[in-house]
């Protein structure tokens, strides 16, 4: 089967890690805001192993920050997420996912708070930067939203800690998940933030001259020899066996925030205007109609998920569709997220699933995959 390829154009903004990347031999990427993310330079099986065990360098410059500066800047967060963002200190993250007036999913970004009246969404794939200067404009908020020179550059794995204290200090030791500071690091101002699409540890750092992509690189290419630094990126297998959910895959706008199992970043009775206040309200009296889970697939390695596969009850019955899967080698099964409707969610409840012809046992799990015994 021939592949894909790509031209890349001008449309296509180039990330400050893009030589880098290359001369490492990345040969798979997707598209991601509009710009390349890079994902295989070996095999999702390999980086699998080797983030688990040392640790990874990685481009996510795609991660793009949507700027939020202004006197009304707090407004409008408040008014954009459910979750109460009044209590985020300046030096710290919060998961805030963004909802319209249905409670419908426009994101799922990283909030940053740099100042009392400024911050940052660090989002994932769709046009968050327009959605907020809508807002912003129709309500006539004093603030200004637009998209700075910034992008992240991701240290994840195990040895993330004793790398990160190498290069920048000891003190980096001491930064607890979820928050951040002002470095400089390769002669350039960064936020470093403990976080990471990655269950193994690690740091993003911000990057805030695209000019400096190479230098910041290299200082962590350099120091990274004696820990085994590799180049990688998100990882399908461990980011499903971690429960972390992709926008565009796991979630959609179609999609609201009980449906994807966000109520512990929902702030439902929280003080400030929100838009989604009333839809979520409503949905909270019933329930959502459908439910994202974990499933379990017994056997034989499948194929790599492509189009929807279905998930039927025992009498055959279409009750919903796999939005990810992988194989997993340390639950020896492949481990699947699926949107089913909430009458079959519970978990142990058993399923099967259509893999495009190749039918199989499945079994709802909660996030531990197994048993607490096991
Ligand atoms: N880092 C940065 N920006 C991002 C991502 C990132 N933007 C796009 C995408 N990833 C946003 N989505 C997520 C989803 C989950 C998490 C981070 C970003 C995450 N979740 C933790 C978990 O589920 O264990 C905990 C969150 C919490 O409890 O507050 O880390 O990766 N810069």
């Amino acid at each position: 089967m021939s592949k894909m390829t790509m031209l890349l154009s001008r449309r296509l903004r180039p990330s400050p890690f893009e030589q880098r990347v290359l001369e490492h031999g990345a040969t798979e990427f997707t598209l991601y805001n509009k710009m390349i993310l890079p994902l295989i330079y070996s095999s999702y099986a390999e980086q699998y192993t080797h983030l688990c065990e040392h640790v990874q360098i990685w481009d996510v410059a795609c991660e793009r920050q949507v700027e939020i500066v202004g006197p009304d800047a707090l407004k409008l967060v408040e008014l954009i997420t459910p979750r109460e963002m009044g209590s985020c200190a300046i030096g710290q993250c919060k998961y805030a996912p963004l909802c319209d007036e249905n409670g419908g999913i426009i994101n799922d970004p990283i909030a940053l708070r740099l100042a009392e009246d400024r911050f940052w969404l660090s989002i994932a794939d769709s046009d968050v930067n327009l959605w907020v200067k809508g807002i912003a404009y129709g309500r006539g908020f004093d603030v200004k939203v637009f998209e700075p020179d910034v992008s992240p550059l991701a240290i994840q794995g195990p040895k993330a800690n004793d790398l990160v204290a190498d290069v920048v200090g000891e003190h980096t030791r001491d930064i607890k998940f979820f928050w951040f500071t002002d470095e400089i690091i390769a002669g350039t101002p960064v936020k470093l933030a403990r976080s990471g699409w990655s269950g193994q540890g690690g740091f993003e750092i911000y990057l805030q001259d695209s000019s400096k992509g190479n230098d910041l690189w290299d200082l962590f290419w350099e120091a990274g020899k004696k820990y085994n630094l590799q180049p990688g990126a998100p990882n399908l297998i461990e980011r499903i066996e971690t429960g972390l959910k992709s926008y565009g895959a796991d979630m959609t706008i179609d999609s609201d925030p009980f449906e994807a199992g966000f109520e512990s970043y929902m702030d439902l009775d929280k003080d400030a205007e929100y838009m989604c206040r009333e839809a979520l309200a409503e949905i909270a009296k019933t329930g959502p109609e459908k439910r994202l889970v974990n499933l379990f697939i017994e056997g034989e390695k499948l194929a790599d998920l492509r189009s929807d596969w279905s998930v039927l009850n025992g009498s055959g019955d279409h009750i919903g569709v796999v939005t990810s899967q992988a194989y997993s080698p340390r639950y020896e099964a492949n481990l699947a997220f699926a949107i089913v409707d909430a009458a079959h969610a519970d978990v142990g409840n058993t399923v099967k699933v259509d893999a495009e012809g190749v039918v199989r046992d499945a079994t709802i799990r909660d996030a531990r995959w197994r048993e607490a015994a096991n």
